[in-house]
């Protein structure tokens, strides 16, 4: 079975747990990506990429490659197991930038690396394809794009005393995690998505799925600009898989991280029939063919066939069942 999922971070990476256990594999690698004749391919947003101390920082992609390959911190939701901190604690000595965005040492060594391609020109794709070699998946991880998108938010300016305070552009990274979502966002954009190509292998997956899987990940900053790079919607509306997204609202919240506040920024309310008409109808210019939400939650989303189970990402096989769910829904179970 050639299963797609249109991935983010950190509940993209659970996500990715599941489909692996629902395919009959170990959720935690190293395993091949096509040990067992089935296929599994994440399309991962790369908006929320940073540039820091000359270092380029890949947030969704290393959450997904750390947490399939069973090394990251499962509890943090980001970053290496076991990890230690001395060279930010030395940068923050230095008074150096972002101190706000803690690095571990693992982690630098993984952005060297990267940095290190990228600077001697070889595509974002294929790094991440380097890197899987250390680290085996078992899931062929694509980024969304090979070009530079990054996300940022408009606020009003919280260091300035003028009134009406004027406006700045935050990079996604210092709105999410030094201001913690809190101010509020008048506008929250892809740069650079309009002018991106998608990155080699993208289309071609999406096109010969037989089921796509949008993951309930933040449909704002993580879906989102994956969506926005020209080619993969109509990808989506084309293909003759079915496509079945996964409700990242349980109830009136998040299951973890600010989408609320995402969502608030760009009118959609918070709830699961909220972002599931957000996505849309295939039917009708949109995505879904079908919506998987939690248990005792409600949604209609005309034109989109909506079923109901537990959604909580508690362990890989509860993961898989919601999987299961997806696919049965779909069809294909
Ligand atoms: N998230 C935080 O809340 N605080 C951090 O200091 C932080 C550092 C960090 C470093 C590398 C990395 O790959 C991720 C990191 N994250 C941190 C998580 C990151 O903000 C999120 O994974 C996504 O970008 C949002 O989903």
């Amino acid at each position: 079975m050639r299963i797609v999922v249109l991935a983010g971070g950190v509940g993209g990476a659970k996500f990715l747990l599941g489909v692996k256990r629902f395919l009959g594999r170990p959720a935690f690698g190293p395993a091949d990506a096509e040990a067992d004749g089935h296929q599994i391919t994440a399309v991962v947003n790369t908006a929320d990429d940073i540039r820091l101390h000359n270092l380029q920082i890949c947030p969704d992609l290393d959450s997904c490659l750390y947490t399939l390959s069973g090394v990251s911190d499962l509890q943090r939701g980001w970053g290496r197991a076991d990890e230690t901190w001395t060279v930010s604690g030395e940068l923050a000595g230095y008074d150096a930038e972002a101190p706000w965005f803690s690095l571990g040492d693992k982690d630098i060594a993984t952005h060297l690396v990267r940095t290190r391609m990228l600077d001697a020109g070889y595509r974002l794709s294929d790094v991440t394809d380097a890197l899987g070699r250390r680290w085996r998946p078992g899931v062929t991880l694509l980024p969304m794009t090979d070009d530079r998108v990054e996300t940022h938010v408009v606020v009003e300016d919280p260091d300035s005393a003028d009134d009406p305070r004027p406006l700045v552009a935050l990079h996604f990274q210092e709105w999410w995690i030094r201001y913690q979502a809190k101010l509020p966002a008048l506008s929250i954009t892809p740069i650079g998505a309009d002018e991106s190509t998608p990155a080699p292998g993208v289309l071609d997956a999406v096109a010969g799925a037989d089921l796509v899987l949008i993951a309930p990940s933040n449909p704002v900053v993580s879906v989102g600009p994956i969506l926005a790079v020209p080619g993969i919607r109509e990808a989506l509306t084309s293909t003759p898989a079915p496509v079945v997204g996964v409700s990242p609202i349980i109830g009136t919240a998040p299951v973890r991280g600010h989408a609320d506040r995402c969502l608030e920024a760009v009118g959609v309310p918070v709830t699961a029939e909220g972002v599931g008409r957000h996505y849309g109808a295939r039917g009708d210019g949109g995505l879904l063919d079908a919506y998987l939400i939690a248990d005792g939650d409600r949604a209609t989303v005309p034109g989109v066939t909506v079923a109901s189970r537990p959604l909580l990402m508690t362990d890989p096989d509860r993961t898989a069942a919601m999987v299961a769910a997806c696919a049965e829904v779909a069809g294909r179970g």
